[in-house]
């Protein structure tokens, strides 16, 4: 490969007219655009751990009242792309949110889709396009591009969840804003009620609703079960995982970040192979650990942590008797839609 011409190289006078005519030379930057074999990633592995950032949520709470956050959450950043930036990847954002009992963060709607995985509590719910969803340890809530959402919270205890939008890419197109809304009037005809149960549909008639999003809840204790009867249906299977998906069409549940659900068995070690998106890990059930290159995560329950694109990860279920639960947020749909997506061996 060829030693290119720096920007030193150039006399100054000629680089001061180029400046003038908002031009500039490719060669000096063509490597860092599109350097060799494959991208060199500001995405850090990195680790949030629960128990570090519990106690910083909850002071969050006694310091910040609702009505002056809207949204009370501490951005889980990766370092890599600097903290002020607020990205745990290119295209994904994460962040912890608190809803202290009896509180409410009023209804919005904006252009980056999100969604909800319940880390902690009982009693809150959000309410998405008229739709009240139960929050539950484990459930996934979508609030997708364009549909009024708002978080209360009828229990007597803290609770967390993890926010995980596009918000980075959306931003990055300078496609990203909000618009503010009036408290929603909650109507019945729940998706994840119509959709409890593969094979059986309510009577007397079912139809597609052909919304772009049918189902808005994904409880999960219904993702679990279906893990569990996975394993037990394929014993050889080395990756038990489901994928949250659109149940009218069987797409990824959203357009841009992909979901899943995996089950580690007891003692098992399971190698990802390195594939073009990066990919968020957070453990709901057990212990496990991800090992991402040469650095190795342990993560407890409600640990979160990180993966760049392009890079082995090799997940291990710490516990020889049981299983661990982990759910997984991914750039897959993103890399597919635009023909980018790679699977290295
Ligand atoms: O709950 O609507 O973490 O609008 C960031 C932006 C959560 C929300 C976030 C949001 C929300």
């Amino acid at each position: 490969m060829n030693e290119l011409g720096r920007l030193e190289d150039l006399p100054a006078d000629y680089r001061e007219a180029l400046s003038r005519q908002n031009l500039v030379p490719l060669w000096p930057s063509l490597r860092a655009v599109l350097p060799p074999g494959k991208p060199q990633p500001r995405t850090r592995a990195t680790h949030w751990p629960y128990e570090a950032l519990r106690p910083l949520l909850l002071q969050a709470g006694e310091l910040t009242p609702i009505e002056k956050a809207e949204r009370r959450v501490l951005v889980l950043a990766n370092p890599g792309h600097g903290l002020e930036k607020m990205q745990a990847s290119a295209a994904m954002y994460l962040g912890m949110q608190l809803l202290l009992p009896g509180e409410w963060a009023p209804s919005h709607r904006h252009t980056p889709n999100a969604v909800r995985m319940v880390v902690e509590g009982e009693g809150a719910w959000t309410t998405v396009d008229g739709e009240k969803c139960t929050m539950q340890r484990g459930d996934l809530i979508l609030t997708p591009t364009g549909l009024w959402h708002e978080h209360g919270h009828d229990g007597t205890e803290p609770v967390v969840w993890l926010d995980v939008l596009d918000l980075p890419l959306v931003y990055y197109m300078e496609a990203s804003y909000h618009v503010d809304g009036q408290r929603q009037t909650q109507h019945p005809g729940r998706g994840d009620r119509a959709y409890a149960r593969g094979g059986v549909v309510p009577m007397p008639v079912f139809e597609r609703s052909r919304k772009a999003y049918p189902m808005l809840r994904y409880p999960w204790a219904d993702a679990r079960a279906a893990l569990e009867s996975l394993a037990a249906d394929q014993p050889a299977l080395d990756a038990v995982q489901v994928r949250y998906v659109n149940p009218e069409t069987g797409a990824d549940a959203q357009n841009i970040l992909g979901y899943s659900a995996l089950m580690l068995r007891p003692g098992q070690t399971l190698a990802l192979p390195a594939r073009s998106p990066a990919a968020v890990f957070h453990l709901i059930e057990g212990a496990a650990s991800v090992q991402v290159e040469d650095q190795r995560f342990r993560l407890a329950a409600a640990d979160t942590c990180c993966a760049p694109g392009y890079t082995a990860v090799t997940l291990a279920n710490a516990s020889a008797d049981r299983p661990a639960f982990l759910f997984i947020a991914d750039e897959t749909p993103l890399h597919q839609k635009l023909g980018v997506f790679e699977t290295r061996a």
